[in-house]
C-alpha cells in the first residue's frame, strides 16, 4: 500500500467515526420513517444524511473518485472504472429503528474493479472492522487472524429463517441438510456484521439471498484480507454493480458446502 491509499484510508476512518457520532446524538429524535421495495424495506432521514455526509466529504477532498451509494445520493454507477466508494450508511436499518443496535456502517472502496479499503462499523458496540489490501485485517487495533479451518460439524452459520421457509427467491429446501449438519445458526439482521463476524472467525459461514453491492463490498475486502471466501451461491464472483445471493465462509467451510450442499 503506498502513501497515497495510508492518505485515503486516514480519511475514510475519520469520516466514519464521525458518521458514528451523527447517528448516536440522533438516537435522542424522533426518526422519520418511510418504506422502499416492500413494507419491511426501511429507510429513515438518517440513512440518507449520513449517506449525504459522506458524498459531501468524499467529493470535497476526493473530486475524481465517484461514489455508490444505497440511497442514491452518489452517481449513477454502471462500471468500476477508476476509483469507486461502494457506501451503505447504516446495514440493518430495521435494527437500527427496533433495537438501535446491531447496525453498520459498510463502505468498500474499489480501484479499476479491485477492492482496495474495507470498513464495516458496528456503531454501538464501537467496533471498527477495517482492511486494506495487502496489509492485514483489524478490529479496532487488534490484527485479526488468518482463518482456520473448521470441520463443518462445528461450523456456526447464519441464515436467516425467511430463506428455510417456502419464498419467492430460492428454493428453501437446498439448506435444511445444511442447518441439520451446522453446529448451530444465528441471524443478526445486518449482512455487513454478518460479514465482519466472518472475517473475525465468530461465524464460519453466511448466505442471504438478493443482497446489493453495498451490503458487502465491505465484507469483501475484509473477508478477503484473512482468506475467507465470498461469492455467489454457485461459487462465482460477485458483480459490484448488480444484486447477488451471497455466500461468505471459512475457506474450508465454503469449499466443502459448495460441493457437497449446494450441489456445484
Ligand atoms: P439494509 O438494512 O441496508 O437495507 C437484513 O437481513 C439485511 O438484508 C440487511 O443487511 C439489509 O440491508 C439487507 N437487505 C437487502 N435488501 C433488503 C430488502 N429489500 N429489505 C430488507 N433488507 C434488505
Ligand atoms: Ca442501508
Amino acid at each position: 500500500m503506498d502513501e497515497k491509499w495510508h492518505e485515503i484510508d486516514t480519511f475514510a476512518k475519520k469520516a466514519i467515526k464521525e458518521a458514528g457520532r451523527k447517528i448516536v446524538d440522533s438516537f435522542d429524535e424522533v426518526l422519520k420513517i418511510q418504506t422502499k421495495s416492500n413494507v419491511n424495506d426501511l429507510v429513515t432521514n438518517m440513512d440518507k444524511q449520513i449517506e449525504k455526509y459522506f458524498v459531501e466529504q468524499i467529493d470535497k477532498h476526493y473530486p475524481d473518485h465517484r461514489v455508490l451509494g444505497e440511497e442514491g445520493f452518489g452517481d449513477q454507477i454502471q462500471d468500476m472504472l477508476g476509483t469507486v466508494w461502494i457506501i451503505d450508511p447504516i446495514d440493518g436499518t430495521m435494527n437500527f429503528v427496533h433495537q438501535q443496535r446491531n447496525f453498520a456502517v459498510s463502505i468498500g472502496v474499489f480501484h479499476e474493479g479491485e477492492g482496495k479499503l474495507g470498513y464495516i462499523y458496528d456503531v454501538v458496540a464501537d467496533e471498527l472492522y477495517h482492511a486494506q489490501k495487502g496489509n492485514g485485517a483489524f478490529l479496532n487495533d487488534e490484527k485479526l487472524s488468518p482463518l482456520k479451518d473448521v470441520p463443518i460439524e462445528e461450523a456456526i452459520f447464519s441464515i436467516n429463517a425467511t430463506w428455510l421457509v417456502p419464498n419467492r427467491k430460492v428454493n428453501h429446501e437446498q439448506f435444511i441438510p445444511l442447518v441439520h449438519k451446522v453446529r448451530g445458526t444465528r441471524s443478526y439482521g445486518s449482512a455487513a456484521i454478518e460479514l465482519a463476524y466472518i472475517a473475525a472467525g465468530r461465524l464460519d459461514g453466511y448466505i442471504s439471498m438478493r443482497l446489493s453491492p453495498w451490503d458487502f463490498a465491505g465484507g469483501k475486502v475484509l473477508i478477503e484480507e484473512v482468506g475467507g471466501q465470498l461469492t455467489d451461491l454457485n461459487g462465482e464472483e460477485l458483480s459490484m454493480v448488480n444484486n447477488s445471493h451471497i455466500f461468505a465462509g471459512n475457506p474450508a467451510v465454503h469449499q466443502k458446502v459448495l460441493k457437497d450442499y449446494l450441489n456445484n
